[in-house]
């Protein structure tokens, strides 16, 4: 049987996470000046609380059932890859869509927690969505994601003012290969795009000696589940492999600034109508989920 495609449904359909109704209660998610600053300058700031446990389980259980394509419907899924990795001995399991369809990997777009700080480092602009993703490493054998700047698989859509937050739903640690990051990469410009589950190190071929350096000053970036890291689109970072016993799971918000086009005349995602080229991303599947952090509603 079919899912009910949620991509309908511009607003929660659960009551997950509740709505402040005042700017006090906003307060509570709006990040410091030292967050912004420290995001500004190193194209990444981890620490954010997203989910508590009940949220967390939750997920973890929706997530559980969509890794297995016997379980559910997975045709509204704009890409579904049991396994992505170009490494016969690990396996990756990425995904694009499931907002689509479950209720609360849905209704966690519109997460107060996420929306504010998306908006603040966004330049307190109005934030618009893009598309979300699955990351799943089993256990021992969990594969790699490339080093890469995630706006490189994005250039179909200008200009750059695109964010990402990415929330592990299990302790993500050095051994069961949390992010990693180069600081204030984000200022290096725009960089070739490497195969997201192949070498974890081929980007390095395109980068100057002096890029190659900053590889020393590397930041393993553990964190707890349910607590985001947000990332700025151009920023490098990649994870190595899952070596423990326990999964490790996580899903990705990517967003943008609202006003944000389309640089092509072909489907943005799999399985969506096209926004022709010069036009503005909205529609559908393209929600705007917050009108800024200086404008509450
Ligand atoms: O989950 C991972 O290890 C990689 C995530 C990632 O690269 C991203 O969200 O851009």
């Amino acid at each position: 049987m079919q899912s009910k495609d949620l991509s309908e449904f511009h607003q929660q359909v659960s009551d997950m996470f509740p709505w402040p109704k005042t700017d006090e209660e906003w307060d509570r998610y709006r990040l410091s000046k030292d967050q912004v600053n420290f995001f500004n300058e190193n194209g990444y700031l981890p620490g954010i609380r997203m989910l508590n446990e009940e949220q967390l389980a939750i997920l973890r259980e929706e997530l559980f059932q969509l890794i297995d394509p016997a379980r559910h419907d997975n045709s509204l899924f704009y890409e579904y890859n049991s396994n992505e990795s170009t490494d016969p001995q690990t396996i990756l399991f990425h995904a694009l869509g499931e907002w689509r369809i479950t209720r609360g990997l849905h209704d966690v777009l519109w997460n107060p927690a996420f929306v504010m700080a998306a908006s603040q480092l966004l330049d307190d602009k109005p934030v618009r969505f893009w598309h979300d993703q699955i990351f799943y490493k089993p256990p021992k054998k969990g594969g790699v994601v490339a080093w890469h700047q995630d706006y490189s698989y994005w250039t179909r859509t200008k200009p750059v003012a695109h964010i990402t937050c990415w929330c592990p739903l299990d302790d993500a640690t050095a051994e069961n290969g949390c992010l990693q990051y180069i600081p204030a990469s984000h200022k290096w410009g725009l960089l070739p795009k490497p195969v997201i589950a192949g070498d974890l190190h081929g980007i390095r071929e395109f980068l100057t000696a002096e890029q190659q350096k900053q590889f020393d000053n590397a930041q393993l970036v553990p964190a707890k589940a349910g607590e985001a890291i947000f990332h700025h689109s151009l920023a490098l970072h990649g994870s190595g492999e899952n070596k423990s016993s326990e999964p490790r799971r996580a899903f990705v918000i990517n967003a943008f600034a609202d006003g944000v086009v389309s640089d092509t005349d072909e489907p943005l995602l799999q399985g969506v109508p096209p926004v022709l080229k010069g036009n503005k991303m909205e529609g559908q599947f393209f929600p705007l989920l917050f009108k800024g952090s200086g404008q509450l509603q």
